[in-house]
């Protein structure tokens, strides 16, 4: 197996400047030897540029979207070319709002390729916002609408199909942050949502079952990790924090049963703030499930 990994340093769809700096931060923890322990071959592909952040305030409701299309259209040519060559595309963001360029060239192989897309995503939020009900205008606040179809015209369509996702493809996991207006398009769109009290009342294990039920071989399963998805006292270096998320070893199992499905084809990891991070730890934290996430365990090799 080939893993690539992608780096792209913007911060452009935050709510807090700093997520650029997460594709060194996860070298600087390792992330390609990490990775090169567990029998897959790793090409570093460097990053990607685009243009600075403006800092500029919303306007029609969303912040910065010329820079976002420029960001996710160089992220969406390089997960493409990957994927094309049959490696498994690493996108180290950066902020989320990246999700759209790399899921949307997901979504394009699947369906060329006939397989069925299945999204798992780890988030405190769901990020399902758009211009219209977004509290900040950021949009790193908005990919899953812009997947679902739902934004600005820029931001959809991306896969060839306006709608790269339907609500089933996606499963939420850690949720416990959401908008007022979100909380109603959550129950429009019928999301599967596991926030954080059904894995406190199911617990990691069951919930992870339902989440992989319907995996087969003809899944294409992608995972987009926001780092902010951990428990903040586990995570501190991100812009975003929530209290109450999953513990270590609850994100440790779900990441192994991830992994146990043999399907993981490709991986977004985001919004790694290391201006706020002690010590490089969240970044060291994310190489250590990433480990996991292919196939590192405690017993077996
Ligand atoms: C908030 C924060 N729901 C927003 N979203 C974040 O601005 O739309 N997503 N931080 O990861
Ligand atoms: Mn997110
Ligand atoms: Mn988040
Ligand atoms: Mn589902």
């Amino acid at each position: 197996k080939t893993v690539s990994l992608i780096g792209a340093p913007t911060d452009v769809g935050a709510s807090v400047r700093g997520a650029g700096m997460g594709p060194d931060a996860l070298r600087v923890a390792g992330i390609g030897d990490a990775l090169r322990g567990h029998r897959i071959e790793i090409i570093d592909r460097g990053n990607l540029s685009g243009p600075p952040n403006p800092w500029s305030s919303p306007q029609s409701g969303i912040r910065h979207l010329p820079e976002v299309v420029a960001w996710n259209r160089a992220v969406f040519d390089a997960v493409s070319t990957d994927l094309a060559m049959g490696h498994v595309p690493v996108l180290m963001g950066g902020d989320h709002c990246l999700a759209i360029g790399s899921i949307s060239a997901v979504a394009r192989q699947c369906r060329q390729q006939h397989k069925n897309l299945r999204v798992v995503w780890l988030d405190a939020h769901t990020d399902v916002n758009t211009e219209s009900i977004s509290p900040s205008g950021n949009i790193h606040g908005m990919p899953v609408a812009a997947l679902l179809g739902h934004g600005p015209a820029d931001l959809v369509g991306w896969s060839g199909e306006r709608a790269a996702l339907t609500p089933d493809n996606i499963d939420f996991i850690g949720i416990r942050s959401v908008d007022a207006e979100e909380k109603q398009a959550i129950r429009q769109l019928g999301l599967q949502v596991f926030d954080m009290r059904h894995i406190d009342e199911h617990g990691m294990r069951y919930t992870m079952t339902e989440v992989l039920q319907d995996v087969d071989e003809d899944t294409h399963l992608h995972v987009s990790f926001d780092l902010d998805c951990l428990d903040p006292m586990e995570a501190p270096g991100v812009g975003t924090g929530v209290r109450g998320g999953p513990t270590y070893r609850e994100m440790q199992l779900c990441m192994e049963m991830i992994a146990d499905t043999g399907r993981l084809g490709s991986l977004d990891v985001v919004e790694i703030n290391p201006a706020l991070d002690v010590r490089n730890r969240t970044a060291e934290l994310a190489v250590e499930f990433i480990q996991s996430l292919f196939g590192a365990s405690t017993l077996a090799r």
